[in-house]
């Protein structure tokens, strides 16, 4: 694995171009470029009216600096393209999948892997084969994710937050806010009892509460009571990278340890992981269900049939399977990965500058606005991360997504989340004249918070409303 430059603590400090020890001068250059276009107000006020205020149902000619998520849109490598050449298409068997699969070993280390189309494939099959639906069950989480939740109850059981009471609070500058709270993992398991636990997740760079990643003690301890009670340990290893990357700037103790032997160690302290790669391994499909357990791996297997494909590529073309096997590589690498982070930091640092509320510390793939307080006057019912989302676009092209009622909501409970609007920087793909150009709109729309006015949902789809939701201004 490709060790990368060490730099000083004076060397950091010195240079304008090193953000929080991160080095914020991309380590490549830019060989393919796509045009975009900043359509006019008029165009803008017609085009999100048209999508019902709800930036997922925008068209993307209309979208200017697409910050809706980080997934599925990265740039990829030269080495990436080069690798799809070599994708062996052929149905079962493929080179490609043990190419794959070597690069999962190489770098995560479980046994055995079934990949599948992206993320919420592994979470199906995860689910799919240990949770019993007769039985339920409880599933301790250290947040929840829209997709994942929805899995686990899909499958039967009901999911529990046992994250620490610091994500809860946008202002908190606490640097492990993805850590689970073990304290209340105890009381879960004492009081379900372990045999109805059939996994606690833990995922890296909680999104949900901006990105946030957990710290190695924190998972040492989580990974410890798991074994202790018999209870498996599920990685939600999405921006895995980016936690391994927190933790070897963060947590004083892995200092000297390569962001590649971090992720080894995180993957050897759980028994299985879900990935969606669509994050921080670049590629716009993919995803797998890895696993230690020879048990579990046949399970999977007789899943993955039924529901993604054969397991030697489950819902994965050849050529998916040759960039993904390069882009696990590319993650391992502390210096692709520093940069975004480095990114990200740049963009949080700037709004917070000019007095712009958001979630603290700044997270890993990208900032988020803290609408409740941006617009303080608009109430939950009246969807104010929703409409804060929509107004951005409107100011000046800019998508970002709803992080708040919408989307957290959970059939009739009150709703008791944060309100957030998430602008996600895909990886590799902006400048930070792009970043700058943000700032200013977000800036103006500051400055115009008073003008904001709620909105009002006309049409509310059953599963995972965000997606498709409609609303009208009040
Ligand atoms: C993101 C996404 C993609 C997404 C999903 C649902 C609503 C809106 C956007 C996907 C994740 C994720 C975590 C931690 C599993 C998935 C599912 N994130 N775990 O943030 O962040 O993966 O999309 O590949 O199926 O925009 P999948």
């Amino acid at each position: 694995m490709t060790k990368t430059k060490q730099y000083t603590a004076t060397e950091y400090r010195e240079s304008p171009t090193i953000l929080d020890g991160r080095k914020l001068v991309p380590p490549y250059q830019t060989k393919v470029v796509e045009f975009i276009e900043l359509k006019n107000k008029e165009q803008r006020e017609r085009a999100i009216k048209r999508a019902g205020y709800n930036t997922f149902l925008l068209e993307s000619e209309d979208v200017y600096i697409d910050l809706l998520t980080d997934s599925g849109v990265s740039a990829m490598s030269d080495m990436q393209w080069a690798g799809m050449m070599r994708g062996d298409e052929r149905y079962a068997g493929s080179k490609s999948f043990k190419r794959l699969a070597k690069a999962q070993r190489d770098v995560f280390g479980y046994n055995y892997m079934v990949p599948t189309h992206q993320g919420r494939g592994a979470e199906h099959i995860a689910a799919q084969i240990t949770i019993d639906k007769a039985k339920g069950g409880f599933i301790p989480n250290n947040g929840y994710f829209t997709t994942s939740r929805f899995h686990q109850e899909h499958a039967g059981a009901v999911s529990i937050d046992v994250g620490v009471d610091e994500a809860k609070d946008t202002q908190s500058e606490y640097l492990w806010k993805g850590n689970i709270d073990t304290y209340k993992l105890l009381q879960v398991i004492e009081e379900k009892g372990a045999e109805n636990i059939p996994f606690v997740r833990i995922e890296a760079c909680l999104n949900m509460f901006g990105g946030q990643p957990f710290s190695l003690s924190n998972l040492y301890v989580v990974s410890f009571l798991c074994r202790e009670n018999k209870i498996f340990l599920l990685l939600d290893a999405t921006r895995l990278s980016d936690n391994a990357n927190f933790i070897k700037f963060n947590e004083p103790e892995y200092a000297d340890w390569t962001q590649a032997e971090i992720i080894r160690e995180i993957c050897s302290l759980t028994d299985c992981c879900t990935m969606s790669s669509k994050k921080d391994h670049y590629v716009n499909i993919g995803g797998f269900f890895a696993m230690n357990d020879k048990t579990l791996f046949a399970k999977a297997k007789d899943i993955v049939v039924v529901y993604e494909g054969m397991p030697t590529y489950g819902g994965m073309a050849g050529y998916s399977m040759e960039a993904l096997a390069v882009g696990i590589r590319e993650s391992a690498r502390e210096d692709i990965v520093s940069h975004y982070l480095a990114q990200s930091k740049f963009l949080g640092d700037e709004l917070t500058k000019r007095g712009i509320p958001i979630v603290l510390p700044v997270g890993a793939h990208g900032v988020f606005l803290d609408a409740e307080r941006f617009i303080p006057h608009v109430p939950h019912e009246q969807f104010p991360a929703q409409v804060l989302a929509a107004e951005l676009y409107i100011e000046g092209g800019v998508r970002g997504m709803e992080r708040g009622i919408v989307s957290g909501q959970h059939g009739k409970d009150p709703y008791t989340g944060l309100e957030l609007v998430r602008l996600t920087l895909p990886r590799r793909v902006l400048g930070l004249e792009h970043l700058i150009y943000v700032v200013e709109v977000i800036e103006k729309l500051y400055k115009r918070r008073e003008s904001i006015h709620g909105l009002k949902m006309t049409f509310e789809p059953p599963f995972l409303r965000f997606f498709q939701a409609r609303f009208k201004r009040m």
